[in-house]
């Protein structure tokens, strides 16, 4: 019956995620939802000094979630709607993260010269729901229209920012750039209240200062 197991908690763990992810994107600062490690809004409260007081049972402890987004110095770098869907771009210091490819999870480790960990967080505009697997292509272009970063994003999550899309960059120097993105649906299962929504690949453009270091 191993595999009935393994069916049910995985269910069960892909349900708790997408019940965090409900609650959240809420841009109400004060709602309880912004401590439930999956919204874009926890992203930003480690610099606020934001309670998380309200963290719910079997969620990481109030203190790992404030040691986490303290250590991490993510900064909200702008945001932009598209269509049906929200994008928001976070930076932080360069992190190692881990993707699978096949059963192998590999690790990404900072390149030389890369000083940001780009975050983008898809919403849907209206509800705040996250939303998983989809895509998003990132450009980014300094004043001059230089691309100075562009690529693939990948989907991953962390601690205290939840799901999103993101990659190690280089940004070179402080100053004005612009976050050109594509984003496509995303793939996951719908309900049918939903199955009218996020089906177009839509565009986003979002300017950002980058002061030369994520703080
Ligand atoms: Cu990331």
């Amino acid at each position: 019956m191993t595999p009935l197991t393994r069916t049910t908690s995985t269910a069960l763990a892909v349900s708790a995620l997408a019940l965090g992810a409900v609650g959240c994107g809420s841009d109400d600062q004060s709602s309880n939802v912004s401590a439930s490690g999956t919204s874009a809004t926890t992203s930003t409260s480690g610099h606020s000094g934001h309670d998380m007081s309200s963290m719910g049972s079997g969620a990481p402890s109030q203190a790992d979630q404030q040691a986490v987004a303290s250590s991490m110095r993510m900064e909200r770098l702008g945001s932009a709607t598209a269509g049906d869907r929200k994008v928001e771009l976070d930076a932080s210091e360069p992190v190692t993260f881990g993707v699978y490819e096949g059963d192998r999870l590999v690790q990404h480790a900072p390149r030389k010269g890369e000083n940001a960990h780009v975050m983008l967080t898809l919403s849907d505009a209206r509800t705040g729901d996250r939303l998983p697997d989809a895509t998003i292509t990132l450009r980014v272009i300094d004043q001059a229209g230089k691309v100075v970063a562009s690529g693939p994003q990948y989907p991953m999550i962390g601690m205290g920012m939840g799901i999103h899309y993101g990659d190690n960059v280089t940004i070179p120097k402080a100053g004005k750039y612009t976050a050109q993105l594509v984003v496509g649906p995303p793939r996951i299962g719908r309900h049918a209240d939903v199955e009218g929504r996020w089906n177009t690949t839509v565009k986003a453009t979002i300017p950002f200062t980058w002061k030369g270091a994520a703080r």
